[in-house]
């Protein structure tokens, strides 16, 4: 079977490239009623009947038949022995990636991801306290999006935070386990797993049940049902994102070698047909010579029709004007990745605004983030880059303020909050603030 990946090709000077530039960017997470009403019911059952409803849909939808939710945990040493287990390349591969991407978390917690206060003038004390979540819970997608390197990202900023326990819940059809996500497990240092999935998992982690723990807050990837149950159970507990599909853009100046930005184009395409894959460069002839890898390197790709569709349907080469242009249009784009393929990236980086991660270079290709780069990879999607931020430290703390008034402090903050008080009519306010006056 050969397949063709045929980007769609639009230059900025185009009459119709608005046009054109809005239909390749469309995308809307359809919601499905049906799907909506599935999740709705099966989260009041898990709810309502607890391991029992838990058991039912895991026996049901994953054809997992257990008798007991004991026979859905798995336990310490069996995520030892899968580590164990791996070919020592494997091993190290994993304990080199987490230690990396702990030493990134941990930096980032010094930069504000700690208590800190100050004094006022009047010697009054303010700041800010920061403490990590007591129970967080980790969903890890099974099949083909089963991916170890995901559970790294998720469950090292949480421990990096000070997470008191982590929980982990990861689909298993058929019991058939992934010796690598269950040696991530390990080397992650998760504290509880479970081969539960769906909605019937995040309603166990939300609502708690006889034996999955209730967290705080839920994060990581899943299809449409676990991101409609994740949606449903906000506010209950704390969630992460709900992700679309994956997503890179290459801004290239065309000094990088064409067959490596081919690569990366379809590192993210290989993900999914959904996914999209961008280039921007003011140079034609370089387009030219990216196409004609793309068209060279296809037949050699396992996933070959995964990354024909993405780049026929969603992808597109993009010929602007000058860089300054192409760094216009990203920031329009806000993309999850972007990569900065240019001999002078720091000349580009200050006219960047919008973007998940940015990769800085020729040597930076995307996938090295994705793995080992130290910074996490889970990372805001579909142009929400324009407010949100990749997942971090701060997302397993949360902040209480901190106030500590001294008696000087207390006389002008008092004459403030009086006048303030009286002026809303709330009388036991002004009263609390006055008995402190002049004491
Ligand atoms: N690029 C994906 C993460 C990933 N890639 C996992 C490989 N494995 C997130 O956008
Ligand atoms: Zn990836």
């Amino acid at each position: 079977m050969t397949f063709i990946a045929v980007p769609a090709r639009l230059s900025t000077s185009s009459a119709d490239f608005e046009q054109q530039f809005a239909a390749r960017l469309h995308w809307s997470a359809e919601q499905d009623a049906a799907i909506e009403d599935r999740v709705r019911d099966i989260l009041a059952d898990v709810r309502t009947r607890g391991d029992a409803a838990v058991l039912e849909y895991t026996a049901r939808f994953d054809h997992l038949a257990e008798t007991s939710m004991a026979g859905l945990e798995l336990k310490p040493d069996e995520l030892k022995a899968a580590f164990e287990s791996l070919p020592s390349i494997q091993r190290e591969a994993l304990e080199l990636a987490a230690a990396r991407i702990r030493r990134y978390h941990e930096w980032q917690k010094s930069q504000g991801g700690e208590t800190a206060t100050y004094r006022d003038e009047d010697g009054t004390l303010l700041g800010q306290k920061i403490t990590p979540l007591d129970r967080v819970g980790i969903y890890v997608p099974g099949g083909k999006a089963a991916y170890p390197s995901s559970l790294l990202m998720n469950a090292i900023p949480a421990h990096v935070a000070g997470v008191g326990e982590i929980v982990m819940v990861v689909p298993t059809p058929r019991g058939e386990k992934n010796p690598l996500v269950l040696a991530a497990a390990y080397v992650a240092g998760v504290s509880r797993a479970f081969t539960i999935g769906g909605a019937q998992a995040i309603a166990a982690l939300a609502y708690g049940t006889a034996t999955v723990p209730k967290v705080d807050k839920i994060t990581g990837p899943g299809n449409a049902y676990v991101a409609s149950a994740k949606k449903h159970v906000f506010g209950t507990v704390g969630i992460d994102m709900i992700a679309g599909p994956s997503e890179i853009l290459v801004l290239a100046d065309g000094s990088t070698r064409p067959d490596w930005v081919a690569m990366d184009l379809f590192s993210q395409a290989e993900h999914d047909e959904l996914a999209q894959s961008i280039l921007l460069s003011p140079d034609a002839a370089y387009i030219d010579a990216v196409q004609r890898e793309i068209d060279r390197l296809l037949p050699t790709m396992p996933r070959a029709e995964i990354i024909a569709k993405s780049l026929t349907g969603r992808g597109a080469l993009i010929h602007t004007r000058s860089m300054e242009e192409a760094c216009e249009i990203s920031n329009r784009i806000a993309p999850e990745h972007l990569e900065v393929s240019s001999e002078d990236p720091h000349r580009w980086e200050p006219l960047l605004k919008h973007a998940g991660a940015i990769f800085l270079g020729a040597y930076t290709s995307e996938s090295l983030g994705d793995y080992c780069a130290g910074p996490n990879h889970v990372l805001p999607t579909s142009g929400t880059a324009r407010f949100s931020s990749p997942l971090s430290v701060y997302d397993f703390q949360k902040r209480s303020s901190l106030i500590e008034v001294s008696k000087v402090g207390a006389q002008k903050l008092g004459q403030i909050a009086r006048v303030l008080a009286l002026g809303e009519g709330l009388q036991a306010h002004a009263g609390a603030a006055e008995m402190r006056l002049s004491s």
